[in-house]
């Protein structure tokens, strides 16, 4: 079963190079948690990632919220996934056709495709919107999270609708980094990454329809190997230090699951 080997074994077992990289930086730096810095001020970011890099395998960023938007700000992002050793994923859940995909991923202003490690996309278009992925060559090493369920309550996604995403993932095995999804039932591949949203210590619920789960649900009962924490940490009082709880409960969580 995938949910009880150590990320270092997993590596091996993996296909697509970002899926390996993240293996090799939680099983290194001793930590599951990604981070998403939903915040709408680029300074704020920088500040913030200063103070949590440590914590961190992963930063998640919604790079259409930031208001004051520039280069700058893309390089002081990558210098602080070098220095602090996490990668960024740009969460934008592509849906488009191919085409106009391929066009969102490396042109306008952000150019996702030059500095995004890994992105997220949703299978509802078809096939063609992974194939447009793929076949972008302003990048290097790439990866896609690929949304088989969400966290929301209400949301459209059924059964079969997952199931034919993982089906669809499994012919683009050096593109896909791994799953957006909530259950460990979902898919069984050893070498794939289950990005979990939707955790939260303090709270059950947002006003909009977000469901929370605790850490020990997550990852023991829903096999979550990457944790996706955004208000938890970035809406509280001390983030420094609730980076570090999340962090510390995150990683025991982890380490039962394997050890048990
Ligand atoms: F695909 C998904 C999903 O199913 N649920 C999510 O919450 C993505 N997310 C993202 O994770 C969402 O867009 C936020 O950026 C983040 C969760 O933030 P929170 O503040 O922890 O609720």
């Amino acid at each position: 079963n995938r949910v009880n080997i150590p990320f270092e074994k997993r590596i091996e077992l993996s296909t697509n190079s970002i899926a390996k990289q993240l293996f090799n930086i939680m099983a290194t730096k001793k930590t599951n948690l990604c981070l998403s810095v939903d915040l709408t001020s680029s300074t704020k970011i920088i500040d913030l990632l200063e103070k949590v890099g440590e914590h961190i395998c992963l930063v998640k960023t919604h790079i259409d919220i930031i208001e004051d938007f520039s280069d700058n700000f893309i390089m002081q992002l990558k210098q602080l996934g070098t220095k602090f050793n996490f990668l960024i994923l740009e969460d934008r859940k592509f849906a488009d056709i191919g085409n106009t995909v391929s066009l969102q991923y490396s042109k306008g202003i952000y150019k996702i495709s030059e500095w995004a490690d890994c992105v997220t996309a949703h299978s509802l278009s078809g096939e063609g919107i992974l194939k447009a992925l793929n076949t972008c060559t302003n990048t290097g090493s790439k990866g896609v999270f690929f949304l088989a369920e969400m966290s929301s309550e209400g949301n459209l996604i059924t059964h079969e609708y997952t199931e034919a995403t993982v089906r669809m993932a499994a012919k683009y095995p050096d593109l896909i980094t791994g799953f957006v999804c909530q259950k460990k039932e979902t898919f069984s591949n050893p070498g794939l990454i289950q990005l979990t949203p939707g955790v939260q210590l303090d709270s059950l619920k947002d006003d909009f329809g977000q469901v929370y789960n605790t850490p020990e649900k997550v990852v023991l009962e829903n096999g979550a190997d990457v944790v996706v924490v955004g208000r938890g940490i970035v809406a509280s009082k001390n983030p420094e230090a609730q980076a570090a709880i999340y962090k510390d409960t995150l990683w025991k969580c982890y380490m039962k699951r394997v050890s048990g």
